[in-house]
């Protein structure tokens, strides 16, 4: 899971969605997501992220349908560009189609917990993001609670991957995220950010990390979205240092700077 060099790989988020909370409708009509995706590969992109379904919280759920509608056009106009293309869906028929289309990984907020999920990608080769979440877009922000955050998140990514591996796929395609900001307080999150290594010892598997411009990133710097790219970039860099080795962005450009020198000179 290596870039150029030893450099982590940049993800670079393609939100094909009207209401996705940093970049809604900047790229929802097809023109505006290729000419996205086209920067972001001369940025220096190493996987492109396309999602249909906005998950920020307090949002609400689309249809499958709505979502093929968004997502399936990308895929097919991006498939020979030379980039490996990660779906972002918790939709079981969303993800048939997305694999039966070519995509190169799925990304899944719900970690594959439901048995249909886990079904629609067993058979296929293209590799699998498990990602933690507490509770539900819609309502997963109004009181996170845990007793034990790093060790919580860890036994459910624990327990997906142990699912997974028991539905016949590889470890080879796992890689495992906890969720940043998704039923997760400021502490829960910096707690998640300063413990990755421990989540990565306990189980040995890749890395993603997504941190960018979320709110975490807003309380720690007092910025309002559209000002958060320096404050991502550290909280890259920050997720790097303690093991990620995806990083999930939307500013490539400039995380892929960032990289380049950190890497050149960690
Ligand atoms: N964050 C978002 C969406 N998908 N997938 C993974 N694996 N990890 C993340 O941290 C993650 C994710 C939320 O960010 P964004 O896609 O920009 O927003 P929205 O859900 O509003 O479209």
């Amino acid at each position: 899971m290596q870039g150029e060099g030893s450099r982590p790989l940049v993800m670079g988020v393609l939100n094909v969605t009207p209401d996705s909370f940093s970049d809604g409708g900047a790229h929802a009509t097809l023109e505006l997501a290729l000419s996205h995706a086209e920067q972001m590969i001369a940025d220096g992109v190493d996987i492109i992220d396309i999602g249909g379904e906005s998950t920020r919280p307090g949002s609400a759920p689309v249809s499958p349908a709505q979502e093929m509608d968004r997502v399936m056009p990308v895929l097919y106009a991006l498939r020979d560009c030379g980039k490996p293309l990660s779906v972002d869906t918790r939709r079981p028929s969303v993800m048939r189609e997305a694999i039966a289309a070519g995509a190169d990984m799925i990304n899944d907020i719900e970690g594959f917990r439901d048995p249909a999920s886990l079904a629609a990608v067993s058979d296929a080769e293209c590799a699998l993001c498990i990602m933690h979440m507490q509770g539900e877009p819609g309502t997963m922000q109004s009181d996170p609670t845990y007793v034990d955050v790093v060790a919580e998140v860890g036994d459910f990514l624990a327990a997906r991957a142990v699912a997974a591996r028991e539905a016949g796929i590889a470890s080879q395609r796992l890689c495992i995220d906890p969720g940043f900001g998704f039923g997760k307080t400021l502490d829960h999150n910096l707690a998640l950010l300063r413990e990755l290594d421990t989540l990565q010892d306990r189980l040995q598997l890749p890395l993603l990390a997504g941190l960018s411009r979320k709110t975490m990133v807003g309380k720690l710097t007092g910025k309002p979205i559209e000002q958060r790219m320096a404050g991502s970039v550290a909280a890259a860099l920050v997720a790097v240092k303690h093991g990620a080795r995806i990083v999930r962005v939307h500013d490539v450009a400039e995380t892929v700077d960032a990289l380049k020198v950190w890497t050149a000179a960690a």
